[in-house]
């Protein structure tokens, strides 16, 4: 991902359905082996149902998925 401005990525991964179970949106397929943040998910249901990629520099300078609202806007990628 090239994102020069550090920015959080919605991605099209939620648990929406079943917690903790996170799907990609258009495919419908579980997603497996998300590079969660240290912490994430911790969201509770209806709040963390989204997933988005975060910079972070505490973990090595690299891109990791954190959970959050559905509804914040950020840029967008699917998959
Ligand atoms: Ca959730």
């Amino acid at each position: 991902v090239v994102n020069s401005a550090f920015t959080d990525v919605m991605t099209g991964l939620n648990d929406r359905n079943e917690e903790g179970e996170y799907v990609w949106v258009e495919s419908g397929e579980k997603a497996k082996n998300i590079n969660w943040l240290k912490g994430d998910p911790n969201g509770s249901p209806g709040d963390g149902d989204c997933a988005r990629l975060k910079f972070s520099a505490r973990e090595g300078n690299t891109w990791k998925f954190a959970d959050g609202g559905c509804r914040d806007r950020y840029n967008f990628i699917c998959e």
